[in-house]
Parts: structure tokens; sequence; C-alpha cells
């Protein structure tokens, strides 16, 4: 059940593939607290909010049922688990996709051809409404690990796992051919939490740090010195410097130039910066961006 003290319950991974990003996003958002995974419970000292450590598996539930009132898990185990599908904000970490792979001889190729064959699955409930959603009838072989081996055992014809790198498949011997779903990690939260007067208005508080931390994502702010009349240039450079803050500067003629930049955009253009008369420029990492 809900806790009734007003503090808000997060569940998160214990220990696992979203652990680190889970804990690194909350402590970009300001939030203070110690993590174990030693401890169910990690409480933040600056923020009415408790951290609930638990296995991914359980998080759907535990937020649909009230146990958590807030979870951060991966679409995959989200679609798997509950019917509960409200994505509060999509984190940009975790990502992967659900995905058929088939041996590297087999002639399966295309949906269609899972007609009659056996998929080994620890996602049984998304890929029956795959194959229904395409009209296949195929056999569901439900395992609980190892699903990569079910192929070599000869207790499926395919498969369907999560792939990142593709690695796991190649190194046994399978192919991915067909995407079930794209996933990452994703903030939920229970639906009566976020009618809660004062809940909701902690959810809506973490929601406004949470955006600005994901905004701030791979940009960084430029700053650099330039002769004034270069401006338009520099701009011409970089196109998403579309309106700078141009402040002059002591020495008559010449400005300083201060804008958010694409991380990626800005090493491939430094050259040329320079070349259009910009110095001294300073490149600084930004941690969150409130719009
Ligand atoms: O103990 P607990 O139940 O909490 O953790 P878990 O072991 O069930 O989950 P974990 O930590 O492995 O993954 C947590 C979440 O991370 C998943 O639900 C996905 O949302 C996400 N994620 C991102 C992945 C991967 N990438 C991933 N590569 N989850 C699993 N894998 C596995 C996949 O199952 C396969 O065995 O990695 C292998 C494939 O990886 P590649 O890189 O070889 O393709
Ligand atoms: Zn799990």
């Amino acid at each position: 059940m809900l806790a009734t003290n007003g503090r808000l319950k997060l569940a998160l991974q214990r220990s696992g593939r979203l652990t680190e990003d889970t804990v690194r996003i909350l402590r970009l958002c300001g939030l203070t607290f110690e993590f174990s995974k030693q401890s169910l419970y990690s409480p933040c000292s600056n923020f009415n909010l408790d951290l609930l450590a638990v296995r991914d598996d359980d998080i759907p539930e535990y937020v649909l049922d009230g146990v958590a009132d807030l979870g951060i898990v991966g679409e995959n185990i989200l679609r798997e688990r509950t019917a509960n599908r409200k994505i509060l904000l999509p984190l940009g970490f975790g990502m992967c996709r659900l995905m058929i792979s088939v041996p590297q001889r087999s002639s399966i190729k295309k949906v269609r051809d899972l007609s009659g064959k056996r998929i080994g699955t620890t996602y049984p409930f998304t890929l029956r409404s795959y194959l229904a959603e395409n009209k296949v009838n195929a056999d569901i072989v439900e395992l609980s690990g190892s699903v990569e081996l079910a192929p070599t055992l000869d207790v499926a014809d395919a498969i369907c796992d999560i792939v990142s790198t593709g690695s796991t498949a190649r190194m046994n011997g399978l192919r991915p051919i067909i995407a079930v779903m794209n996933s990452q990690a994703v903030l939920v939260a229970n639906p009566k939490s976020l009618r809660d007067k004062k809940k909701g208005t902690l959810i809506d508080r973490l929601l406004i740090r949470l955006r600005g931390c994901l905004e701030a994502q791979g940009k960084r702010y430029l700053m650099m010195n330039a002769p004034a009349d270069a401006v338009p240039q520099l701009q011409r450079i970089i196109p998403s410097l579309k309106s700078p803050t141009v402040v002059p500067l002591a020495e008559r003629g010449m400005v300083a130039v201060h804008s958010v930049v694409a991380e990626d955009v800005f090493w491939d253009v430094m050259e040329r910066l320079k070349q259009a008369g910009a110095s001294d420029i300073i490149v600084v990492p930004i941690e969150t961006i409130i719009r």
C-alpha cells in the first residue's frame, strides 16, 4: 500500500543494467542519497522521496499496486508485466530491442515464415500479441533464462530476446531478423499518486528536474570572443547559434558570444570558427536546462 507520510517512493532496479544510469540521473536532479545494493530503502535527505531497490521484473506491478508511486524500468518489462502503459517520461538510457533471432542457416526470413515454428522466449505476453497482430500462428516456448541456447538445444526454432550490440546472438550462431519492439528506460507512475495533491506536486517537481537533465544531455555551453562583424559568419558555421548572447568587450569592436550547442556539432566546426575570427573558445558541460 502507499505510504501515508506523504513521501514518494520510487522503485528502481537494485542491481543490473539500469541501476547505474538510474542512480546517476537521480543525482543529476540534485537528489542526495546513499545507495547500496544491500538496503531495500534509501531515503533522500533533500527531497520527500525514498528509493526502493528491487528486481526490475517486479517494478511494473509494484507501481500498479501502489507499493511504489514511481518506477524506473525498461519498456520491455513494462509491456510484458502490466497493462499500465502510461509512460511519464522516456529517459534515454537502457536502449535495446526485443528481437526474433534465428540460427544462421535457418530458412526463416520473415514473420510469415514463423508459422508453425517454436519460438523460445522470456517475453511470452509481448510475443503473443506481436504474432497475433501479424496473424502468425507459432508455438511459444516459455523459458526462464539462457534463451540464446534454445535453438542449439533444439528446444526452439527461433528465439525472441533482448538485443543490444548483437554480440550474444552472433556468439550463439544466431541472426536477429525481426524487431518486435524498441525499448528504453522509462519513468512510470501510479495513477492514484498522480491524482494525490501532495504527491502529484512532488512528482511534477521531479519531472521538471528530470526533463531539465535530459534536455541538457549532449549539449555544451559555448563561449568565445570574436570581432562584432564576424557574428553573422559564426552563425552560418553553427546553424544552432540562432540567437546567441552577444556581449560587448572592453576592447572596441570585439564581442563575447555565448550559446548552447550540440557537442557533436562543436568538434566538427572548431577550426572554421577560429578561421572566422573566434578566439578564446571555451566549452563547458551543462547540468540542466529548465525551459
Ligand atoms: O536482477 P534483475 O531481474 O533486476 O535484472 P535482469 O537480469 O532481469 O535485467 P538486466 O539487468 O539484464 O536488464 C535490465 C534492463 O536493461 C532490461 O529489462 C532492458 O530494458 C535493458 N537492457 C539494455 C538489456 C540489454 N540492454 C541487454 N543487452 N537487457 C538485457 N540485455 C541482455 C539480453 O537479454 C541478452 O542476453 O544482454 C544480452 C544481449 O546483449 P548484446 O549486447 O549481446 O546484444
Ligand atoms: Zn529481471
